[in-house]
């Protein structure tokens, strides 16, 4: 057995029984490192005659391909298996419940979207939905906000630096209200949606975040009228405090997508550091509202002609605040244990 088949043999021996990379690491240098067998075999061919080295060569050359090719192989092998190893260390089962001796709890606003959604749903109302990152058309344009609305600055809005496309640039979108427009594009009057989501605008003190979320409600059919706006909100608003009693504030207000507008506002206090609604003079908005304004029906392909339509926006931070007393929307997002153990709900009594 010549040297080279010596070699040969003993390198893909070694390599065939490693199992750790910095081993294989070691078996590479000792071949193909400055002064490895290869090498060091290249090196001697220098003394050689032409037709040696050519002969010479052409076998270590043959020997340092194998080498090399088993190496790499064996590289990529034991890299796998270390990766697939420090998977299997760092499993997590995302399905499994948030074990409740470790204190899990539902989130206030997560609390608040089901209450909303069981009494939208329980009016006839149907869940639409809109992307977060939105265009300037359907965020500004189709609800009658036109280029030189003050809305549309760079000081209110988080614009992205992603490419403009025929709808203009992109944008976090401000609030849920788009959804009327992809809504009303996808089905022919007379429908009912209700819409929640996130929406982000340069916003920050206890009452306002720069992220938030809101309920977006549109009810489009002949004769509807801002009496039919008022008994609903009046009516939802209701359901949702469960307060029969509750006194709801309508303040003649501007929208451009409405007409006429209204903000809504509900009467609360501070009492032992929490917020107590339908008690005090304090009063916080919770929403806008009004007759969807013939020109965004138009964008919507609806007739106004024929149709008309109530809409309504309100803050989902804001409602469960008055509800659930929390009194500073910050805390909302700060994922503070104390917080959502003050806040949250249990899994067993939702
Ligand atoms: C709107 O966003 C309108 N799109 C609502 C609307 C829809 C009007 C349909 C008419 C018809 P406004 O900017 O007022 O309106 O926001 C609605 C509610 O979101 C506010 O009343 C408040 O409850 C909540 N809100 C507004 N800004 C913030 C903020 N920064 N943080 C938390 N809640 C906020």
């Amino acid at each position: 057995m010549s040297e080279l088949d010596k070699l040969l043999a003993s390198c893909l021996y070694e390599i065939a029984s490693c199992d750790d990379l910095k081993k294989l690491d070691q078996i590479k240098n000792a071949v193909f490192g400055k002064n490895g067998k290869i090498t060091e075999m290249l090196k001697a061919l220098k003394g050689l005659s032409d037709v040696e080295k050519r002969e010479i060569g052409a076998k270590i050359n043959a020997v340092k391909d194998t080498v090399n090719s088993r190496l790499n192989a064996k590289f990529v092998e034991l890299e796998i298996a270390l990766q697939e190893k420090k998977l299997a260390s760092e499993f997590i089962d995302v399905t499994m419940p948030t074990p409740l001796h470790r204190g899990g709890t539902i989130h206030p606003l997560t609390k608040v979207m089901e209450e909303v959604s069981d009494i939208m749903v329980s009016y006839g109302f149907v869940l639409a939905d809109g992307p977060d990152i939105e265009s300037e058309y359907y965020n500004f344009t189709t609800l009658n906000m036109p280029d030189h609305h003050p809305a549309r600055t760079m000081h209110d809005t988080f614009y992205t630096n992603m490419c403009a496309d025929e709808h203009g640039r992109k944008l976090l979108r401000t609030h849920t209200s788009p959804v009327q427009t992809h809504a009303m594009l996808t089905h022919k009057p007379p429908f009912r949606f209700f819409a929640m989501g996130r929406v982000f605008r340069s916003d920050y003190d206890a009452t306002h975040t720069p992220m938030f979320n809101q309920v977006e409600c549109i009810m489009v059919d002949k004769d509807v009228s801002f009496a039919n706006l008022k008994w609903f909100i009046a009516n939802f608003l209701k359901k949702f405090f469960a307060a029969p009693n509750l006194s709801v504030r309508f303040r003649p207000s501007f929208f451009p997508f409405t007409e006429p507008s209204a903000e809504v506002d509900m009467n609360y206090e501070i009492k032992d550091g929490k917020m107590v609604f339908g008690s005090g003079d304090k009063w916080l908005e919770i929403g806008g509202a009004g007759m969807v304004h013939p020109n965004v029906l138009k964008y919507g392909n609806v007739d106004p002609d024929i149709y008309q339509g109530f809409a309504f926006g309100f803050g989902l931070e804001r409602m469960a605040s008055l509800k659930y007393g929390v009194p500073d929307l910050r805390n909302y997002f700060e994922s503070n244990e104390r917080w959502r153990n003050k806040f949250g709900f249990s899994y067993v009594t939702r």
